[in-house]
């Protein structure tokens, strides 16, 4: 096993605790970037990046230095809380919140069946182990209905790279001759390791150049070399045009395609019915700067690109997903150096193998994708007077009160289940409409990773150790599903002590009784984080126990990719190199480089039957083929305006963040707007403005700035959110965008928000 006990900081003082560096990460983007934090008591008092991180190498943005306003926040829970019939909370204590919210799903489940059980979240920024160990209580409880934060951004995404693909792609920007970023804007965004590092680096070399789409010029279209300002909502238009032009002027990879991909003839077909130059007079952008960038892009050795909300919600979402795929698969950039590739994953965040025949769900009739019910149509479900609608609910860290559309909705339909329960660690807009809340020790507190690395030829995993006790009153997420799997009676069955022995006496002799138990009960699998945690997690070093989960996916990624893993580093055959990499895992603070592969293996890692990409959805190219027949405005007389509900920008953090004090500047989240429309409105710099949208009213401050685009206004996420600094009744700051949102706008495949493209209406308040 392994031995952690040393490692715990990187440098030690002995003389001063409060000088020794803990190595960890920041927990507020996908990127996790590694850190080294000092503590005084339980403040984290200072941030730095750790510069031997195995992905980000000391690379942090400013939102790392604040971590401690997410560790020390106001509004940590401390004690499992409990909604008295007058609404009120009060506080009960573990043994009682677990038999009871127990019970309270056992009750729903004998009533209505497991099919009316839901369960919503599972992680979040930086901390995936909780969705880990949520399926062992889905399990117990028989629950399938799931969703999360994904059905309203990637859903679409996914559901075409499960039929392109089969397996989920990302680009090499560090080594992409032409990097290409639709709708994104990774300077604030990040979603690939030093992002501002890389972005500055491609903007410094001549040789490689920067496309941004985007309407809005962000700091990334900043630095860009073709910045295409399309007018939001069109870029379905822009792409289609992109693809007319590859087609037009023979740009496309001929060769590469009839060896790797089918479906291109019925592609070219449609596109060739394309009219570019209307097209390109919808999008806003000159027909000679879009062929100009068609034929850079072809140029190039590899191409690169990074989708994100900008397109994934707004018009045409789903559509723009596989244009922009089509777009590079076209120019035969897969595979090879700075292109695109799909990656090993230690946990995967999307299976695609029930692509294409997924039912839709019962009560909407909304797509179900990757086994996720749209967001968008989870209140309209629960609040249906359908007979199988939603009648419990799980939320394990999410926020969805604050973070779907039309927060009323939501409120009232957390209200009308007949059971309900928060897993959290702040007492948020969504716990506040819960029947229980269970406070979750932090990211500080416990073990913890995320699976979002999506690296290719190499992939890293950093599994995270406790740099803090757990605040009392809070446990581990592993802590509390497996009391509530023991309490529903799961484990009754399973030899704990059995596996607990052989944890005891060794590598070997857990494997044997593991893989003896799971084959001769299907629940040990089934339960299997939960069965890990109870039997291997109590032989792992205090505080770690929750990494046992990623013992099984240690296994599962050594069987899956052998070769790659000892390419790695890692060494051994089946189960021992499993343990290896384990062992690895665990007793580093830098993270892990854990599959190392050669550019020609990308096609092993498609799921397509043939390994080849399929080019051809029929439903999508009968969309580009109606597409001329299209709106491209959604606004009208009385909503004259596009609001972007929801931009990143320096200090917002999803709603990780509560404290408002961590933000340095622009404490509100101001409205942006054009100079032009702000002279024509009346409005000035720093004045209060009023914003109407078909779902609500809110008032925020004004940015005036030649960034936007005449029409187009913006709003930051992750304001609006309730908190307390003396511990009262709290005061929100700023606009939550979900009070302006409404569940119907959004698109017709996957469900996913229109967020980025909300009709709107703008006035000046007099002063
Ligand atoms: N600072 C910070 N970073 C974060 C987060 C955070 O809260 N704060 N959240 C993380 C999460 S969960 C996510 S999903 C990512 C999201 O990251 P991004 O998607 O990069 O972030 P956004 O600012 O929401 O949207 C990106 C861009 O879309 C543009 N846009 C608006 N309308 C259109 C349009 O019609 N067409 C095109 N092409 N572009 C349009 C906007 O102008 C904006 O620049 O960020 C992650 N990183
Ligand atoms: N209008 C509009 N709405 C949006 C967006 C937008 O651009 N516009 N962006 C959307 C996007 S892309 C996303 S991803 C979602 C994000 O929204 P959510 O999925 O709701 O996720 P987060 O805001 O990241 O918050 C996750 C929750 O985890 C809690 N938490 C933190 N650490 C822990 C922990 O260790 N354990 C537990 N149990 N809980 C913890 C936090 O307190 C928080 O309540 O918002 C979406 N909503
Ligand atoms: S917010 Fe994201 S990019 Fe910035 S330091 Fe944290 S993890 Fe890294
Ligand atoms: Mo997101």
């Amino acid at each position: 096993m392994t031995d952690l006990a040393n490692g715990q900081a990187s440098t030690n003082d002995e003389a001063d605790p409060t000088k020794t560096w803990h190595k960890t990460a920041c927990v507020l983007c996908s990127a996790n970037c590694g850190v080294e934090v000092r503590l005084d008591g339980r403040e984290i008092t200072r941030v730095r990046g750790n510069k031997s991180h195995v992905a980000s190498k000391g690379y942090t943005c400013e939102k790392a230095l604040r971590i401690n306003h997410y560790q020390n926040a106001r509004s940590r829970l401390t004690s499992p809380m409990k909604r008295m019939p007058d609404g009120s909370y009060i506080e009960v204590d573990w043994d009682t919140a677990i038999s009871e919210v127990a019970a309270g799903l056992a009750a729903v489940r004998a009533e209505h069946g497991s099919e009316r059980l839901m369960y919503y979240g599972g992680g979040g920024q930086g901390n995936h182990l909780c969705g880990a160990y949520g399926s062992a209580t889905q399990r117990a409880l028989g629950i399938t209905r799931r969703s999360n934060a994904l059905a309203q951004e990637k859903t679409g995404e996914s559901w075409v790279e499960g039929r392109m693909f089969m397996a989920h792609t990302h680009g090499e920007f560090s080594e992409a001759e032409v990097s290409v970023f639709l709708g994104k804007n990774p300077w604030h965004s990040h979603g690939f390791d030093e992002a501002r590092r890389v972005l500055k680096e491609i903007a410094a070399d001549e040789s490689r150049s920067m496309v941004v789409i985007d309407p809005r010029r962000t700091e990334t279209a900043d630095l860009a070399d073709y910045w295409l300002q399309v007018k939001p909502g069109t870029d379905a238009f822009l792409l289609s045009a992109l693809i007319a032009v590859m087609f037009d002027e023979n740009l496309v990879a001929t060769q590469w395609l009839t060896d790797n991909a089918n479906g291109v003839s019925d592609v070219r077909a449609v596109f060739s019915t394309v009219p570019v130059a209307d097209f390109a007079d919808r999008c806003g952008i000159d027909e000679e700067r879009i062929r100009e960038t068609a034929r850079r892009m072809a140029r190039a050795d590899s191409v690169s690109v990074y989708e994100d909300l900008g397109i994934e919600m707004g018009p045409h979402s789903t559509l723009v997903s596989y244009l922009q795929r089509a777009m590079w698969v076209l120019l035969g950039s897969y595979g090879r150096p700075g292109a695109m590739s799909a990656h090993t994953s230690m946990a995967n965040l999307f299976n695609y193998a029930a692509t294409g025949k997924e039912p839709a769900d019962p009560v909407t009739g909304g797509a179900v994708i990757n086994g996720l019910i749209a967001c968008n149509e989870i209140a309209d479900g629960i609040l249906s007077d359908h007979p199988d609608r939603t009648r419990a609910m799980i939320v394990e860290s999410g926020n969805p009160v604050h973070s779907l559309a039309e927060s009323d909705k939501f409120r009232r339909a957390m209200r009308s289940l007949d059971f309900s329960v928060v897993i959290d660690v702040a007492m948020t807009e969504t716990a506040l409409e819960a029947e229980y809340v269970l406070p979750a020790s932090s990211q500080y507190e416990k073990a913890e990773t995320t699976f979002f690395g999506a690296g290719f030829p190499e992939n890293k995993f950093h599994i995270r150790r406790p740099i803090l006790d757990g605040l009392g009153g809070t446990l581990p997420e592993a802590e509390i599903h497996s009391r509530l799997v023991r309490e529903l009676g799961a484990l009754d069955g399973i030899d704990i002590e059995g596996l607990r022995a052989a944890a005891v006496e060794g590598e070997h002799a857990f494997t044997q009784a593991f893989m003896g138990a799971a084959g001769s009960n299907k629940n040990v699998a089934g339960l299997g984080a939960v069965v890990l945690y109870e039997t291997l997690g109590t032989t792992l070093p205090v505080g770690m126990e929750g990494a046992a989960a990623m013992w099984f996916s240690a296994q599962r990624t050594a069987m899956a990719y052998p070769d790659q893993v000892r390419a790695a580093g890692h060494e051994g055959d089946g189960p021992d190199l499993g343990w290896s990499l384990f062992n690895a895992l665990m007793s580093n603070d830098d993270g892990v480089v854990y599959t190392r592969h050669e550019y020609s293996d990308s096609f092993d890692l498609l799921g397509t039957p043939d390994q080849k990409i399929n080019m051809a959805i029929p439903e999508l190219l009968e969309e580009v083929a109606n597409l001329s027949e299209a709106p491209t405005d959604y606004t009208s007389e009385e909503f004259p305006f596009v609001l972007s509900a929801g931009e990143r920008r320096s200090f917002t953090a999803n709603t990780i963040m509560r404290d408002p004090a961590w933000r340095k500047r622009d404490p509100e989240g101001a409205l942006r707007l054009s100079p032009t429309d702000a002279s024509s409105l009346g409005i000035g710099d720093g004045a209060r403005v009023r914003i109407t949208t078909p779902g609500g009213m809110a008032v925020a401050v004004a940015e005036v700035t030649d960034t936007m685009m005449e029409g187009h206004v913006a709003l930051p996420n992750g304001l609006g959110l309730g908190y307390s600094p003396a511990g009262g009744e709290p005061e929100v700051t700023g606009v939550s965008p979900n009070e302006l949102t409404t569940t119907d706008w959004r698109d017709p495949i996957a469900g996913t928000p229109w967020h980025k493209h909300v009709p709107a209406r703008i006035e000046a308040i007099a002063p």
